[in-house]
């Protein structure tokens, strides 16, 4: 039988706080915030936090992953369309070939793979914390994103008056999904205009959102379906490949940018 060493519950206590506090004032400022870890925003924080950049995800769930833990209908297959399938291979991700080019997995080992992933190459993860505002520098370029805990949004409003904060970082990636509430928090300000998601049409929609991945406003580069929703492009279903490769185009286009920005 193991005999554990005598800490208490006030060691217990102050190791976490500590440890956060250090972590959060590192997060005061990153080179790079991804909002959003679904299947994007863990690909791009992997790219970017493998190639040495200081990289935060913000979540609002608890949980990392987005929709790639569950495929279509609440049934836990993902599917991905040739070449997606190599990215399997780097993460490790066993899968069957379902017909000539389309590769079926299982959505939980294929996200918890890529959580483990994008947190082993070095991206810090502020998980439960919501994305309610932008930080606006000179000429309106994006500097950075207002937080707040999750649970504040979901009180009454008279019993929260809680100031949120805010983070800096060089780039934002709105990896938010079909919401895309970064750009969507722009197009508020009247910033931009967002002609939302288009008809389900996989064979297009897969080739374009990955083409279109980049930045599209001065500090803010958009990943993944929220790609789809920024330009018009149509929705896809079930399927992962664009997700993925979305995201690690999403750090090469953020890791070029930030060159740019020396
Ligand atoms: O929705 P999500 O998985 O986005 P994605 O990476 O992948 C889309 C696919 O899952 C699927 C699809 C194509 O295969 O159609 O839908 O584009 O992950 C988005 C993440 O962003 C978080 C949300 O909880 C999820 O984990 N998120 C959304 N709004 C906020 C947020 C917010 N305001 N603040 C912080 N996180």
């Amino acid at each position: 039988m193991p005999t554990f060493e005598p800490a208490g519950e006030k060691e217990i206590t102050r190791a976490i706080v500590e440890s956060f506090m250090r972590d959060f004032q590192k997060y005061a400022e990153s080179d790079v915030i991804i909002v959003g870890g679904g299947p994007s925003g863990l690909m791009a924080g992997k790219g970017l936090a493998k190639r040495g950049v200081g990289t935060l995800i913000v979540e609002r769930n608890n949980y990392l992953g987005g929709g790639f833990w569950i495929g279509g209908y609440l049934m836990n297959k993902v599917t991905f369309r040739a070449p997606a399938q190599k990215i399997l291979d780097e993460l490790g991700v066993p899968y069957a070939e379902s017909s000539k080019g389309l590769y079926v997995a299982d959505g939980p080992h294929a996200c918890s793979k890529l959580i483990a992933s994008a947190c082993d190459a070095g991206a810090k993860v502020l998980n439960m914390t919501l994305i309610d505002d932008v930080v606006l520098r000179e000429k309106n370029r994006v500097g950075g994103v207002v937080v707040n805990w999750t649970p504040v949004s979901t009180l009454p409003r008279e019993l929260t008056c809680v100031d949120p904060v805010g983070l800096e970082a060089k780039l934002v990636i709105d990896a938010t999904g079909h919401d895309a509430v970064v750009v969507r928090l722009l197009e508020r300000r009247g910033l931009v205009k967002v002609p939302g998601y288009g008809a389900m049409w996989v064979e297009r929609s897969e080739d374009l959102v990955v083409e279109h991945t980049g930045e599209v406003y001065p500090g803010l580069i958009v990943t993944g379906m929220a790609v789809a929703t920024a330009y018009g492009l149509p929705r896809m279903g079930p399927t992962f490949g664009a997700m993925l490769l979305s995201g690690k185009r999403a750090a090469e286009v953020a890791y070029e940018k930030l060159r740019e920005l020396k």
